[in-house]
């Protein structure tokens, strides 16, 4: 074990630094490749190894952080600052001193992992137990309500053994975070953000007190549309919406409500599931269609060893970890993706989602070690969604996908398919990790892990659980991030950034139509710009990366209310005579 007696250079920050980093990437290394054998391939060994190899990390970390916390900061250039903090904040999680606890701390993480991983439940009126993707087919297929309730009741039950497990999680976690410095786990978290953690959570406030009029249009709308299609003892006229009707287990996304809120002579008129199954679309077609977007901006194919190595479908034998995920095995140029595709136009934008993260994690691969991340996480998940919104009727006809680009005539609709995904999504992201602050903070007690998690579902989204809840329930757990210990502050973020990204690449390129008809597909300057900010990985704060791209140095929710004011504008004219909030 590494004590500040064994490390010879402990008093030369540069060099100290560079021992730690060709430690840590060794470590890496190893983690990783367990970590992915346990994710393509649940075992109670792999599960063991992949613990044990992120426990080594963790653990070599924390030592090494200790040693940066002996210095004198006037004698330590910014670079090496940087690299200091980053030591100490690099992962999600940080190991407690008691190298014991450590170990139950990574065991629990896979253990819960692998708990979410393995949840199947069996529907009435089916004879076999169902997986997550196939409970998710059947909620937004059907429109019976009492089909409806029993999956999104009998996946969220799939949790309830998470429960004991996860308290234990946020015990040995806050330690850690203690052990390094921090008030608790979360306060660890917010620290990422070139921010003071309490400058960051007025941030994050802000940026949803801009957007936040915007999704109570579209609530309010839905609200009413959902009320006509199920009635009053479904879904009443006023206050929250049941969270079981929206055609996603979490109401996270709400494009399949589509056909039911599209406006009138606004259907765009095409669904892209249909015409990539209709060309026999496969996985490897779905990631290809992504690369050929990348490649278009002017940069590289991805390595072929990508195409060895993901894993793009469910295998048929085995329990995996299907939720998307990508990955730099090495922190070079091995990346890959795990995921198990579906034909569907959702899963198109997920996997450009997946290579926004391999090209950036292999535009900075030449970075040193603990520079090779994202500018902040939420510039990590909004790279590929960026590129997603390029997606336009405009470029499926270039590509071959489209035979016909509907008129300026049905923009109402396009605007509304994209907010069913976009806006929606903004308050679930964020009341996730506002639940999870509190928790790490003890603000919320374990006794009360399923009631203040709705009374957070109900003051940010507007929902309330379909059936009454109890603590016998956990249904945090019912969500990946969740068991996975994945903080998920950066999707809020990414959502905003991404329209900042679209809005300043459209500035930039001298676009004067309306945003959501921009594409970037062939721009080899707006490929440029990217690449300079992926380049920089988080080498620099933030801001510089941000104005790489954009100009601007503060993120803004003015760039998603832009992409949306024709949609918000009709949006209000539509709910002038009905309630809007709860
Ligand atoms: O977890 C993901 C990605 C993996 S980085 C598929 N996303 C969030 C989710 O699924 O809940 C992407 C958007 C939100
Ligand atoms: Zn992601």
């Amino acid at each position: 074990m590494s004590t500040l007696a064994s490390h010879p250079h402990a008093a030369d920050p540069t060099r100290f630094l560079l021992d730690a980093e060709a430690t840590l990437l060794d470590l890496y290394i190893e983690s990783a490749r367990a970590d992915w054998v346990y994710n393509t391939y649940i075992t109670d060994d792999s599960e063991f190894v992949s613990a044990r190899g992120n426990a080594r990390y963790l653990k070599e970390s924390a030592n090494l952080a200790k040693v940066t916390l002996t210095w004198d900061p006037k004698r330590v250039g910014p670079v090496d600052a940087r690299k200091a903090l980053l030591l100490r904040l690099g992962q999600p999680l940080a190991a407690p001193a008691d190298p014991k606890e450590a170990d139950e701390l990574t065991r629990l993480v896979a253990e819960l992992q692998g708990a979410y991983a393995k949840g199947r439940y069996t529907p009435r009126g089916h004879s076999k137990p169902l997986d997550l993707e196939a409970l998710s087919k059947l909620l937004r297929e059907s429109h019976d309500p009492t089909v409806l309730l029993d999956v999104w009741t009998g996946w969220h039950a799939t949790a309830r053994p998470m429960r004991k497990g996860y308290a234990r999680f946020v015990e040995l976690g806050n330690k850690g975070a203690r052990d390094a410095g921090f008030g608790d786990l979360g306060e660890m978290w917010r620290a990422k953000y070139d921010l003071t953690p309490a400058e960051f959570s007025r941030t994050v406030e802000h940026l949803w007190e801009q957007v936040a009029p915007l999704y109570k249009e579209l609530h309010a709308y839905a609200r009413r549309k959902l009320n006509e299609s199920y009635g009053d003892d479904v879904v009443a006229k006023t206050g929250p919406v049941p969270a079981h009707v929206f055609g996603n287990m979490w109401a996270q996304s709400w494009e399949y409500l589509f056909p039911l809120l599209a406006p009138p002579n606004a259907d765009p008129g095409f669904d892209l599931t249909p015409i990539l199954v209709g060309r026999k679309t496969d996985p490897v077609g779905m990631v290809k269609f992504a690369e050929a977007f990348f490649v278009s901006l002017g940069l590289d194919p991805l390595p072929s060893t990508f195409w060895e190595r993901s894993m793009l479908a469910r295998p048929r034998d085995r329990d995996v970890v299907c939720h998307a995920s990508a990955w730099d095995v090495d922190a070079d140029n091995d990346l890959r993706i795990k995921m198990c595709i579906e034909i569907t136009g959702e899963e198109f934008h997920v996997v450009h989602h997946e290579l926004g993260h391999n090209y950036y994690q292999r535009a900075y691969r030449a970075q040193p070690f603990l520079f090779r991340d994202g500018a902040h996480d939420g510039f990590h998940e909004a790279v590929g969604d960026t590129i997603s919104l390029s997606v336009t009727p405009e470029y499926l006809r270039t590509v071959g996908l489209l035979s016909t680009v509907p008129g300026p005539e049905k923009d109402l609709g396009l605007l509304m398919h994209k907010a069913l995904e976009k806006v929606a999504f903004l308050p679930f992201a964020l009341m996730i990790d506002r639940w999870r602050w509190d928790v790490f903070s003890g603000a919320i007690a374990p006794d009360d892990y399923t009631g203040s998690w709705w009374r957070q579902r109900r003051q940010s989204q507007g929902m309330v659980p379909p059936v009454e809840r109890s603590e016998a329930e956990f249904d945090p757990g019912a969500k990946f991030h969740v068991p996975a210990n994945t903080p998920y502050m950066r999707y809020f973020l990414a959502a905003i950034l991404q329209f900042q990204f679209h809005r300043g690449l459209a500035k930039a390129l001298g676009w004067s139509g309306p945003l959501h008809r921009f594409s970037i597909y062939g721009e080899k300057e707006a490929g440029k710009r990217l690449n300079a900010m992926l380049e920089m990985g988080t080498s620099r704060p933030w801001p510089d990366a941000l104005e790489a791209v954009t100009g601007e140095r503060e993120m803004d929710g003015t760039a998603i209310r832009d992409y949306f004011r024709p949609l918000e504008e009709w949006l209000k004219k539509e709910n002038r005579s009905s309630p809007v909030g709860w």
